[in-house]
């Protein structure tokens, strides 16, 4: 089998916020029908999908309650089917989303399992408390305590997420069983593969005291532990290795050891994985305490992660981060350019590259003012612990505002008309009110928009080996330039990013392949935010 998503590119479809075709203010399957053509055109080869499965929507969609079944805002299976049909068509994949730590507290097993002597019991994390208390210190990811006390039961049950989000139990050999059947189910509709959601926390190694942290105590009995990695292994061999699929992890808090050993094809466990250091480099301690952008920190991590594993997921954005441009780049005056600049980073380092929807116009961070125009529960979590930690409002909003997951998840802006082309309804998220200025339509026949550079970046990508499968060698990482090269077969290209909003020098000889700017050859000199690839020819 090839490894054919090493060649092709991933379009990250967040369905709530994609296209509404039938008023109701929430983006579906068909309106992702819809626009395959636009999808195709860019030159897409997978879509990752975030959850469509049966759930109430406490987190949107990551809290399932019945794997095999659609959530009816966004459709029927027949349109899913007909999803998978029609991507197929135009040589689309489609890779959905795994979220197996927990369900939701819908899901018919939990409903069972909350009764004492029901076979389903076990499927669940349950305690009784512990000196009138939860049953351990652990403290969960969305700012809440981690243990549920459960009258029915007279029992806590453990959720490292929202309290609608509970942990399933993967002692019980049976939930590993349930989850291959799922996974049998959705491979035989013909999808290509899984984002697997937090899947190096899934196994807790023991349910004691944890350290007291900041953030995650208990962190140290969940976090990549053996009983994880016999878990994939066990799915490659019974599941993954019996179809041309391929999974991506995505794995929180890990180091570039973990991430090997994760990837290590000899354990076969998964394909690559989604680290989050880069992504954590402008923040202290949890994402809420943002630091000064500083692009020195951030591209070092990037090349670390580079020369650490032998293939990346390569991602600027996902639906749970602020938006990229808005975030190391300049939304403002170098918009455009710096939107470009960071796209080209994406398509030419080495890895899969993965582009979240309306990366490729520029989208930008929300503008909201206030708590109420914010959904996502976890910014809500916080906003309450911090109200009852006596922060006050003012710096409540400051801290959510800048890394709220909403920021991400505002909906498509696709043409200027009423609510950007997006619902002819009310939609469930505001609009930013920038569409006017950033959507589909301008960009889609403009040469020179953002969605065109990614358009000819992913073209050129696609049929370039070097950078798809070349070696990467850090030249350079500092506050203002990144600088790399990829070689392949002795041919060397050398990419040159600035970060900076001045001039910069970088002198390097060879034949411009391309710049974010208008020009024809490189002089050595850089523009604010200016990205160029220069061919350096065949080494001597
Ligand atoms: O996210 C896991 C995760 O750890 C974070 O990125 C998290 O969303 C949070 O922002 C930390 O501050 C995955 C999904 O991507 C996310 O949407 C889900 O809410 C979460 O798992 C639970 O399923
Ligand atoms: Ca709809």
């Amino acid at each position: 089998m090839s490894n054919w998503w090493k060649e092709r590119i991933v379009y990250q479809i967040y369905p709530r916020s994609f296209a509404d075709t039938n008023g109701d203010g929430i983006g579906d399957i068909p309106g992702i029908i819809a626009h395959l053509d636009e999808l195709k055109d860019l030159g897409v080869g997978i879509i990752w999908l975030s959850p469509v499965y049966r759930s109430p929507g406490a987190d949107n969609g990551y809290d399932i309650s019945d794997y095999r079944d659609i959530a009816p805002e966004f459709g029927t299976m027949a349109d899913m089917d007909a999803l998978i049909q029609e991507a197929g068509k135009r040589d689309i994949k489609l890779v959905m989303d795994l979220v197996i730590n927990h369900t939701s507290d819908q899901h018919a097993w939990f409903q069972s399992s909350r009764d004492k002597n029901s076979p389903y019991r076990d499927y669940y994390i349950w305690r009784p408390g512990k000196n009138g208390g939860p049953p351990n210190n652990w403290t969960s990811f969305f700012a809440e305590d981690c243990w549920e006390y459960d009258k029915k039961s007279g029992e806590y049950y453990l959720h490292l997420f929202a309290k609608e989000q509970p942990d399933l139990n993967y002692d019980n050999p049976q939930v590993l069983d349930e989850i291959k059947g799922i996974m049998r189910f959705w491979l035989h509709k013909g999808i290509a593969g899984f984002r697997c959601d937090v899947i190096n926390i899934i196994y807790k190694s023991s349910l004691e005291d944890g350290k007291k942290r900041l953030a995650l105590t208990g962190s140290e009995y969940y976090i990549s532990q053996p009983g994880t990695h016999k878990i994939l292994q066990e799915l490659r061999r019974d599941v993954l290795s019996q179809y041309d699929c391929f999974a991506v992890g995505e794995t929180v808090f890990v180091t570039p050891q973990m991430g090997k050993d994760l990837c290590d094809k000899s354990r076969g466990e998964l394909d690559m994985i989604f680290s989050f250091e880069h992504m954590e480099t402008d923040q202290y301690i949890v994402k809420w305490f943002k630091r000064r952008f500083h692009a020195g920190r951030f591209v070092k991590t990037i090349a670390k992660w580079q020369q650490a594993l032998e293939w990346n997921a390569n991602y600027l954005e996902n639906h749970d981060q602020p938006r990229s441009v808005s975030r190391f780049g300049d939304a403002d005056k170098y918009w455009a350019h710096s939107a470009k600049m960071l796209c080209t980073m994406l398509m030419t380092l080495r890895g899969t590259p993965y582009v979240y929807q309306g990366q490729e116009i520029g989208m930008t961070n929300f503008d909201y003012t206030n708590m109420e125009q914010i959904q996502d529960v976890e910014s809500h979590n916080v906003n309450k612990l911090a109200k009852k930690l006596h922060i006050p409002a003012f710096y409540r909003w400051r801290m959510i505002k800048k890394s709220s997951r909403d920021n991400a998840r505002t909906p498509m802006q696709w043409h200027t008309g009423k609510n950007a082309g997006f619902t002819t309804g009310k939609p469930w998220l505001a609009i930013n009110h920038n569409y006017t200025r950033i959507n589909m339509a301008a960009q889609m026949n403009d040469p020179d928009s953002v969605r065109s550079f990614y358009k000819t970046m992913i073209a050129l990508r696609a049929g370039n080996d070097v950078l798809k499968l070349g070696s990467f060698r850090l030249i350079s990482a500092t506050r203002r330039l990144f600088i790399y090269e990829r070689e392949l077969d002795g041919r060397i290209y050398r990419v040159i990013l600035s970060f900076s909003k001045k001039a910069c020098k970088a002198p390097c000889d060879g034949i411009l392949l391309l710049s974010n700017y208008p020009r024809d050859t490189y002089d050595g000199t850089l523009s604010p935010y200016e990205a160029v690839v220069v061919d350096k020819g065949d080494r001597q």
